[in-house]
């Protein structure tokens, strides 16, 4: 008789399970199913299952293809197993390919093809509603709430961080911060940016997914370690700056990429808001933004994504009124055939405009162009004009909850802004608060 042998979680039983268990029979003639517990899996940092180890059983059990199940409870149990059970045939899915070879010492190791398009990660998603959790400042969630309401598939567990200081958001429960990553699927976090990189970890370790405005870390290391628990546990972790989701800003970027305007020289970005800033003496403890905190990561978005993050020097100099409070910043890089500003102001105004050259003509975008909808490509002749206008719903979260739906449903990140984007604009927020090379005006 031949004996094989097969081990996973199998959380929420899919047809990907099926499949292996089944192809993994036909292998033999008698079959052994080894079931991950609790302990085992968290142990291994598979932290987001659903159902408990019983009912994972259960569902195997259920399948009628295995002649016995065992649990797997430790490291290194497989190799007991195949002696203690006589086993001819070790089968797993290919996602292991070759990590398992060791194994072939034992018995034979076969690793049988994986089911594309489906997971339990995905199914996780689509059996529930997403349930999506709103931490941070209330002005702002209040709008994602709003918008969110319209999107088929989202449901609004609650806020965590408001306070219940404003009344747009008493319609949503407030909640600490831990009960509130516990009640969620998902999680959107747009508060203050030194607390987003814990807030993101936490989230992260505990499986759920997450939009984050950016910078989501302060320094590039730590903004890698974000992704690299995304990763390991499954999860997807998404850049909410929401200009980057809209249709307009998208579509200028491939015009820009694709040469429309020749080759870029320049990028020039401005964002600035006038808030009560010269009222207030104590800025954090007041919750308002500084010019950085507010606009840096939005005004060095495009720079990154149309000229790339390989720059050869840059300079900053701001108008600060203590470290972690700017009211006006400008950022100068100079690459090898082109060169950017971002200026970036709280309690200052400026034509909040984008403008970029380039060897045939320059793009256009009027202010704020940040909520992008119309932008030109200009060019010497002045009847070349040519014209865009993409309507943008809401002020564009609504895109970027779509878009992380979608994501989480495809079970992968579409990191529309670039994780080398990312990982540069943590780099800078991290050399302006520590001064490094930043000039004081
Ligand atoms: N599987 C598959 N197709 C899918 C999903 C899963 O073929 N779409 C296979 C996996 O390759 C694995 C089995 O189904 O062989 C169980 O998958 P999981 O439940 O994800 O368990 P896993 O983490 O792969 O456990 O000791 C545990 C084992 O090493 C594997």
């Amino acid at each position: 008789m031949k004996k094989v042998i097969t081990y996973g979680t199998f959380d929420m039983l899919h047809q990907g399970h099926l499949n292996i268990l089944k192809r993994a029979k036909e292998l033999g003639d008698y079959l052994i199913v080894g079931v991950t517990s609790d302990d085992f899996d968290s142990r291994r940092g598979k932290i987001n299952v659903q159902q408990s180890m019983m009912e994972r059983v259960e569902g195997v059990k259920e399948t009628g293809l295995a002649d016995q199940i065992i649990i797997e409870e430790y490291e290194g149990q497989k190799i007991d197993d195949i002696n203690r059970f006589g086993i001819d045939i070790f089968a797993i899915g290919s996602d292991w390919q070759g990590k398992f070879d060791y194994l072939s010492e034992f018995c034979q190791v076969i690793y049988l093809e994986r089911t594309k398009g489906i997971s339990s990660t995905k199914i996780r998603t689509k059996n529930n509603h997403l349930r999506l959790g709103l931490v941070g400042n209330a002005g702002r969630i209040w709008k994602v709430s709003n918008e969110a309401l319209v999107i088929n598939g989202i449901d609004i567990v609650g806020t965590s961080g408001n306070d219940g200081c404003d009344k747009r958001v008493s319609n949503l429960e407030n909640f600490s911060f831990k009960d509130l990553i516990d009640k969620s699927d998902a999680i959107f976090i747009e508060s203050n940016v030194r607390d987003r990189f814990e807030q993101v970890k936490y989230s992260l370790e505990h499986g759920k997914h997450v939009l984050c405005d950016l910078p989501m870390a302060i320094g590039k290391r730590k903004q890698q370690y974000l992704f690299e628990i995304a990763k390991k546990n499954g999860c997807v972790l998404m850049s909410g700056i929401k200009t980057a989701y809209s249709t307009a800003y998208y579509r200028l970027l491939l015009m820009v990429k694709s040469g429309e305007i020749g080759d870029v020289l320049s990028v020039e970005t401005t964002c600035t808001s006038l808030s009560e800033v010269s009222k207030i003496s104590s800025y954090s403890e007041n919750n308002i933004w500084s010019a950085m905190d507010a606009w840096g990561a939005t005004a060095l978005m495009p720079i990154f994504q149309i000229l790339g993050t390989d720059y050869i020097d840059r300079t900053i100099v701001t108008k600060s009124i203590d470290k972690y409070f700017d009211l006006f910043t400008k950022m100068d890089f100079i690459y090898e055939n082109a060169v950017a500003t971002a200026k970036v102001g709280k309690g200052i105004k400026s034509e909040g405009e984008m403008i970029i050259s380039g060897t045939k003509g320059y793009v256009y975008v009027p202010a704020p162009w940040w909520k992008t909808e119309y932008f030109e490509i200009r060019y010497e002749d002045l009847n070349k004009k040519k014209r865009f206008f993409y309507e943008l719903e809401g002020e564009g979260f609504k895109y970027e909850l779509v878009n992380f739906l979608r994501a989480i449903n495809h079970g992968r990140t579409i990191n529309y802004t670039g994780d080398n984007v990312l990982k540069e604009v943590s780099r800078i927020y991290e050399e302006f608060y520590n001064r490094k090379d930043v000039n004081l005006i």
